[in-house]
């Protein structure tokens, strides 16, 4: 299949294919490299000053990043560019944000044939795969085809199409939140009209349905082949309107994709969706880190470099995990205090013995299984995942997830929770007996990371002692 970014892809690789050559990189090397690579950039036309900005960060980077010594000069840069087409893109994926409202109201806006309707369309097909039941509202009353064509693609889905009467689309816009209602529909999609230009007339009308549904969502629809008028087009949109997401379409086209790469980057809002063809099925949720790997093309060097960071980390951990670990807490002395709880007879026995505890469980669940899944999860991080929580973005909590056999949403319950904890200890004025312990270890050579205790309520220190103290009390229960 023939990729919007492909012409853009073999330029990059032929960049760092005349890289690959070389044995060490001068600085003079890697501005060549770029100069390439914006070049490249600039003919996929993204937009210049997003390209300027790129090629200025890449650069400051290359030169002062740390050097990995596994890989050679050539993938050190791909390390690079990977990486900051990554941010270039957003870092992290952004999901649509619901809110409890019955029905949420999702508008999308944008220039003429940008590709609202289809993507009004797409959006409600993937809804209703998700268990909502979506209602479409053609508010474009300029054109009569219009809301002929949204009937048509409802149709196809079989998801029901409000037209309303008259020619005021604030007003239809506002008697199909009421139809929804009547029909227990708990999303409503409006597909509003496009124009050629950005005009005043466009932005009123656009405004008037916002005042008189007041969105959760207004996504914004950006063609991808737009190129250097993405700027002026969003930021028109942006002032007026204040979306608050972008769907990007014809990522399948045979264009050069500049609109998809600069879009972030001008409008600071999340690209939420991608759309890749005409079938309803084609809306996808947008992956930053995917896409910068597709737009590289490089799945087999990528995945070397991966390995090596991740190498490169773990020897960092071995290193440095003492100054790590007394940094702050990880999931290290998370694991640790699970084990103690475990042995203490779980979270049910060690909650009784607390003053207030019995009260406190009373009617409570307590789930010991957790217990079980929480370390399933911790053992799937690497050594310096696990001493330096931070470095769990996505696409590392994905791959925790998989090899633990749970769901993500399980792996970032579990960062929370680890977060909730280092609150609560903190509270409970653990820094305080760390800050006190460390002053003790001042000046001595070994500064092996002895096992740290938190503090409970009523219980003071877990020490060494402390925990047999806290079994002797919990056996005369
Ligand atoms: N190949 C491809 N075609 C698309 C995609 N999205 C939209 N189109 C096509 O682009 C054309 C315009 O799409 P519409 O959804 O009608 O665009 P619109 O923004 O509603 O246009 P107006 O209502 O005239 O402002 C149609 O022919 C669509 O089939 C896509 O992701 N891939
Ligand atoms: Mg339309």
């Amino acid at each position: 299949m023939t990729s919007m970014f492909d012409s853009l892809s073999a330029r990059l690789q032929s960049v760092f294919g005349g890289l690959r050559s070389k044995g060490r990189l001068s600085e003079d090397d890697i501005t060549l490299a770029l100069r390439e690579i914006r070049m490249a950039l600039l003919e996929a036309d993204v937009n210049y000053r997003v390209v300027k900005d790129f090629v200025a960060a890449t650069k400051t980077k290359a030169l002062s990043a740390e050097i990995l010594q596994s890989l050679t000069p050539a993938q050190n840069v791909v390390a690079i560019v990977a990486q900051e087409l990554t941010e270039l893109l957003g870092s992290q994926p952004v999901l649509m944000q619901f809110s409890q409202r019955i029905p949420n109201v999702i508008m999308l806006v944008g220039l003429q044939g940008s590709g609202k309707t289809t993507a009004a369309a797409k959006l409600a097909y993937r809804l209703q795969k998700q268990k909502h039941r979506p209602l479409l509202v053609a508010a474009d009353v300029w054109r009569p085809a219009a809301a002929d064509q949204l009937e048509t693609l409802g149709k196809e889905i079989g998801v029901p199409v409000f037209r309303g009467q008259g020619d005021d689309p604030a007003l239809i816009a506002r008697q199909s939140v009421q139809a929804a209602i009547d029909d227990l529909r708990d999303v409503v999609i409006i597909d509003t009209a496009g124009r050629l230009h950005i005009d005043e007339e466009m932005m009123a009308e656009a405004r008037a349905i916002r005042a008189a549904v007041a969105p959760e969502n207004i996504l914004m629809v950006v063609d991808s082949m737009t190129g250097q008028d993405v700027v002026t087009v969003v930021e028109a949109f942006g002032n007026e309107l204040d979306f608050n997401g972008v769907i990007i379409s014809k990522l399948d086209g045979d264009a050069r994709g500049g609109g998809a790469l600069s879009v972030r980057a001008v409008t600071g809002k999340p690209i939420l969706f991608v759309s890749e063809g005409e079938k309803p099925s084609s809306l996808q949720e947008f992956y930053p880190e995917r896409m910068a790997k597709r737009i590289l093309g490089m799945g087999d060097m990528l995945s070397l470099i991966e390995k090596a960071q991740l190498e490169a980390e773990e020897d960092l951990a071995a290193g440095e995990a003492e100054r790590l670990a007394r940094a702050e807490l990880n999931f290290d002395d998370f694991i640790t205090i699970n084990r103690q709880v475990r042995k203490l007879g779980g979270i049910g026995t060690l909650l009784k013995a607390l003053p207030g505890g019995e009260s406190a469980l009373r009617g409570a669940q307590v789930d010991e299984g957790a217990l079980d899944r929480m370390e399933a999860i911790i053992n799937s991080m690497t050594q310096a995942e696990r001493l330096k929580p931070a470095l769990l973005n996505g696409s590392r909590r994905a791959r925790i997830a998989a090899g633990a056999g749970v769901p993500t949403q399980a792996v970032n319950q579990l960062v929370k929770q680890y977060e909730q904890t280092k609150k609560m200890l903190k509270h409970l004025g653990i820094e305080a007996e760390q800050t006190r312990s460390r002053k003790n270890r001042r000046g001595k050579k070994a500064r092996r990371r002895t096992s740290r205790h938190p503090t409970l309520p009523g219980l003071g220190s877990l020490g060494r002692g402390d925990m047999k103290k806290l079994e002797d009390m919990l056996a005369n229960q």
